[in-house]
């Protein structure tokens, strides 16, 4: 195996601190970098391995620390979400978009081996199949998230057909997890439920009770992540970001599995802006092409995930803010 040093660009984030933990553990601490903008990194990040502040806009600092470190792998989480997003849609498109251009380039000229940048089921729009959404359908994205990722994939199967650059994605569905919070998406709800119960024994909702969506387990999706960028290039049979799906269930079947865990619990529903994002979304995702290329196989169901999920944030230890 060629020694992969990897530099994480927006590590502090609910991906990226779970990602950058992974890939310690299989390239070593010392072989992986987490960076982000933020001043005060997430302690997980400091404790087990090497820490930059870095702002993923900064093409000449990006160029600097893969020279010095000689970096061979760059993972770029750094983004906006849907909902933070729409408060402010330029600003959004800048960091998504132009921190990809940018190292898309920068990955050509230093001729790195890999990258890997996000994408998401923002991609798909209310003209897309709702259920079971395939891999290719109609795609017209209704935020400035999705528009800035269904942008990003194509420019990133344009590197790929033009210079050859071996850049991966997923379009992640809603993730859920205790590490780190998630920030300003559609889907967080289905992380502050759990906060919620265990510390009051009451949820509202802002998306109403049926609203379907497609969801899945940090630790599946950090697994699938490391699946793909591991897969031969020869089995990718797209240079799009791979459709990948785990889960499906709405706001009120959620809270019927946490009631299973804690029958006092109890859900409102208060529906705002974030509705309508998610009505443009798919119900569930249709993700056979990483099952035949990659061997895509979710583990964890919507139980197993409400009591790991419930068991870890019943153990946090209260955060220093
Ligand atoms: C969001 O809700 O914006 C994200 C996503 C589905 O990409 N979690």
């Amino acid at each position: 195996m060629t020694k992969e040093k990897v530099l994480i660009i927006g590590a502090s984030g609910q991906i990226g601190v779970e990602l950058t933990l992974a890939l310690r553990h299989i390239y070593g601490n010392s072989n992986v970098i987490a960076t982000d903008i933020r001043e005060t990194p997430h302690p997980l990040l400091t404790e087990s391995g090497p820490y930059k502040q870095l702002d993923a806009l900064n093409g000449a600092d990006i160029t600097a620390c893969i020279k010095n470190e000689g970096i061979t792998q760059v993972h770029l989480l750094a983004a906006l979400l849907s909902a933070t997003g729409e408060k402010m849609p330029m600003k959004a498109w800048d960091i998504n978009m132009t921190s990809l251009l940018q190292l898309l380039d920068i990955a050509v000229q230093q001729k790195l081996s890999k990258v890997y940048w996000p994408s998401s089921i923002a991609v798909f729009g209310n003209t897309t199949p709702v259920d079971n959404t395939p891999q290719a359908t109609v795609i017209e994205p209704k935020t400035v998230y999705g528009i800035s990722k269904y942008a990003g994939e194509l420019w990133c199967q344009y590197y790929y057909n033009r210079y050859g650059l071996d850049v991966r994605s997923l379009r992640y569905p809603g993730l859920i997890s205790w590490k780190t919070p998630p920030g300003g998406g559609t889907t967080d709800y289905a992380v502050d439920i759990f906060h919620q119960a265990i510390q009051t024994g009451t949820y509202t909702s802002f998306l109403s009770e049926n609203t379907f969506l497609p969801m899945m387990y940090m630790d599946d999706a950090i697994r699938g992540t490391i699946e793909l960028m591991e897969a031969p290039a020869s089995c990718l049979s797209t240079r799009m970001a791979y459709n990948i799906g785990a889960l499906s269930f709405s706001p009120k079947q959620l809270a019927e599995a946490i009631a299973k865990k804690m029958p006092n619990f109890s859900i409102n529903y208060a529906p705002d802006f974030r509705q309508q994002i998610a009505d443009s979304w798919p119900n569930s995702i249709d993700d056979s092409l990483a099952r035949v290329d990659w061997k895509w196989q979710p583990k964890f169901d919507l139980d197993a995930m409400t009591e790991d999920m419930l068991h870890n944030i019943k153990n946090l230890a209260p955060v220093a803010h």
